[in-house]
């Protein structure tokens, strides 16, 4: 596992691209501002504990750190930075 506040693209990579890359099942592609602006309009706070703790959306399921619940928060956090970062 990687350590607390891990690269923030690798985590990404091995847990989130999953969905994320292709947009599965509705998750929002980092990079789609038309997705992301109203997300990240939320604020961090949101995004992150959305990320952690799962979430139901209008689009589809975002499951809890994505579904790798042996993720150290910091990590999941980080990804989400990663994605933010990507998408503004
Ligand atoms: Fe996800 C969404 C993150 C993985 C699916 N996501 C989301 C968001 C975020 C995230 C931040 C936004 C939220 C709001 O809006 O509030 N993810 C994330 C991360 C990761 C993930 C960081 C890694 C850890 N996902 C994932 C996976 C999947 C998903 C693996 C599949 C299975 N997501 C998703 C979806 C969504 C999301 C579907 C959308 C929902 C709605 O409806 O909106």
């Amino acid at each position: 596992a990687m350590g607390a506040g891990g690269n923030g693209q690798t985590i990404y990579s091995s847990t989130c691209a999953l969905c994320h890359a292709a947009g599965v099942t509705g998750a929002p592609k980092p990079g789609d501002k038309a997705d992301w602006g109203p997300r990240i309009a939320q604020g961090k706070d949101t995004l992150y504990k959305h990320a952690l703790a799962g979430f139901q959306g209008k689009k589809g399921m975002m499951p809890p750190k994505g579904g790798n619940t042996s993720l150290p928060d910091a990590d999941v956090k980080a990804a989400v930075d990663f994605m933010v970062d990507q998408s503004k």
